[in-house]
């Protein structure tokens, strides 16, 4: 009988052990002078910036990602299908956008949901379409070509189809919605005459006014863009700083703790029309950019921004990481 029970009672502690390693959060309880103190731990997956990488290749082989283009439309095809595969509940939120030439536009935003049901959430976004118009580059014959998109564009998607595999593994314990806008890049080549007024983030605006979910709202959003280049820094857009400073000051310290204090620079830098402003100011949810930009150089973006040369040779694995953990561990910490 005692016998029976010690192997029970082993059984049973086994068991146990097995359910903790598994779960997601765990809490710890330490002795520090004379002191109980309880600390809640929060597991974190591992970025993979490999799979982010692939992620990125896979966008970029369709083709440019023009909107009303075969490349766009099948690349669309391919994240609806890649976010089922990871568990995500998948919305289209088709729509006919009216761009700044009268051009009208077959758009698509593509939201995945993690915790659908869960109140406590957390909004991660990127565009996911290429730029019809290689406005900066050098050779004026290319002007009108389409650009690759790989870091602006593919990059953000890439990084967040990541976290949407390892959130398919690991239950963040919260809602997360990942949004790809659709149509972001279709504001007028610099080349022309004219001024619009809104003609960039046209798939932001539309859902920011017509939430996929009515009354949707969200605790934060970040918002990725052009996070895949060599020399990437990521300064404070000033936007962001302006709507959701906490947000700033959340991520920029976490990167710092992981040892990314190198990508995410403790540096101001001004307005960036794009894609957070729209969700700021028509669902007003604290929403960041984390943008390669800075006030001093050139273009204030990475190098082959807007021009053909927009491909994988500019893609950095160690880039992918420092933005992915980052967010990743902000998400998780964020239960
Ligand atoms: C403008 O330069 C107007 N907007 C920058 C947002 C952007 C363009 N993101 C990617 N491409
Ligand atoms: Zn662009």
């Amino acid at each position: 009988m005692l016998n029976y029970i010690t192997t029970r009672g082993l059984h049973f502690i086994l068991i146990m052990t097995l359910i903790s390693a598994s779960c997601s959060q765990n809490i710890k309880t330490e002795k520090q002078n004379d002191e109980t103190v309880t600390t809640k731990t929060v597991n974190v997956p591992v970025f993979n910036a490999d799979s982010a990488y692939m992620f990125i290749e896979k966008q970029v082989a369709f083709g440019p990602r023009v909107p009303n283009t075969a490349a766009h439309r099948e690349c669309g095809d391919w994240l609806v299908a890649t976010l089922k595969g990871y568990n995500a509940v998948v919305v289209e939120q088709k729509a006919k956008l009216k761009a700044f030439d009268g051009t009208m536009l077959d758009a698509r935003n593509i939201i995945g949901s993690y915790n659908p049901d869960s109140k406590s959430r957390i909004l991660l976004c990127a565009h996911w379409d290429s730029r019809p118009w290689a406005d900066h580059d050098t050779d004026e014959n290319n002007l009108r070509k389409p650009v690759p998109g790989a870091n602006d564009g593919a990059s953000g998607v890439g990084v967040l189809l990541e976290i949407a595999r390892l959130m398919s593994i690991n239950n963040p314990g919260l809602g997360v919605d990942i949004i790809f806008f659709d149509a972001e890049d279709y504001g007028e080549p610099q080349d022309l005459q004219g001024s619009y007024e809104h003609a960039w983030a046209l798939g932001s605006q539309h859902w920011s006014k017509n939430p996929h979910v009515p009354g949707y709202s969200a605790r934060f959003g970040i918002l990725l863009d052009m996070v895949g280049a060599k020399d990437a820094v990521f300064t404070q857009e000033q936007y962001s700083r302006y709507y959701a400073p906490n947000i700033v000051r959340k991520v920029w310290q976490t990167a710092e703790r992981l040892g990314y204090g190198n990508l995410f620079v403790n540096r101001n830098s001004g307005r960036i029309t794009d894609d957070h402003v729209y969700v700021n100011e028509n669902l007003r949810i604290p929403t960041i950019d984390i943008i390669d930009y800075q006030d001093d150089r050139e273009k204030g973006f990475f190098d082959h921004w807007h021009t053909i040369d927009d491909n994988m040779d500019n893609i950095s694995k160690e880039t992918l990481k420092g933005v992915g953990q980052t967010v990743i561990t902000v998400v998780y910490e964020a239960a």
